[in-house]
């Protein structure tokens, strides 16, 4: 049997962050969040590339565009959707969420999904480095992690027998 297994050592790692203005004093506090932790973990500042756009909606074009590129081992989507009175919540949220899942599925470019779906403002502070972590952070943690199983998984060594990168048991 062999295991695979990503670690978090971002060293040799490219990554590219989508995230979204509104919302913004929450969306500044998932971005510090995430570059706090691709620093942490040793990534390259000159590795890492940060793309805005105005609302979450918007993120699965910003990811897509990265996730073409081919620049990138994993991508970071970070933005904060609020519910507030309105059903246009859940086209936002369920749009930012779905459209992401689409370019994972037609690109193999992992993409972790930092975005906050929340009731109220407090509870997107709370998740945004507040009482409940920053999910940023999380965020950036899921993508270390998956960018580096990506490398050790796509060399062709997977499939070949006596391959050296998966943990012979
Ligand atoms: N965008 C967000 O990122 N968060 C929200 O809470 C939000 N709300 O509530 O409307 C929001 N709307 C804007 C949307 O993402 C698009 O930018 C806009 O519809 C233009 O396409």
């Amino acid at each position: 049997m062999r295991t695979f297994e990503g670690d978090y050592d971002a060293r040799e790692l490219s990554f590219g962050i989508a995230v979204s203005r509104f919302n913004g004093l929450i969306t500044e506090a998932l971005l510090s969040g995430a570059l706090g932790a691709l620093r942490r973990h040793g990534a390259d500042p000159d590795r890492i590339d940060v793309v805005w756009v105005p609302g979450a909606f918007e993120l699965p074009w910003a990811i897509g565009m990265l996730a073409r590129s081919g620049r990138y081992d994993a991508l970071i989507a970070l933005g904060a959707v609020v519910r507030g009175a309105t059903a246009h919540f859940d086209y936002v949220a369920g749009g930012a969420a779905s459209g992401i899942q689409n370019v994972i599925a037609a690109t193999g470019v992992p993409v972790a999904f930092g975005v906050l779906t929340t009731d109220t403002l407090e509870q997107a502070f709370e998740r945004a480095g507040t009482k409940a972590g920053n999910a940023g952070e999380r965020a950036a943690m899921t993508a270390i992690e998956l960018a580096s199983l990506r490398r050790k998984l796509g060399t062709g060594q997977l499939l070949a027998p006596g391959g050296q990168n998966g943990v012979e048991t």
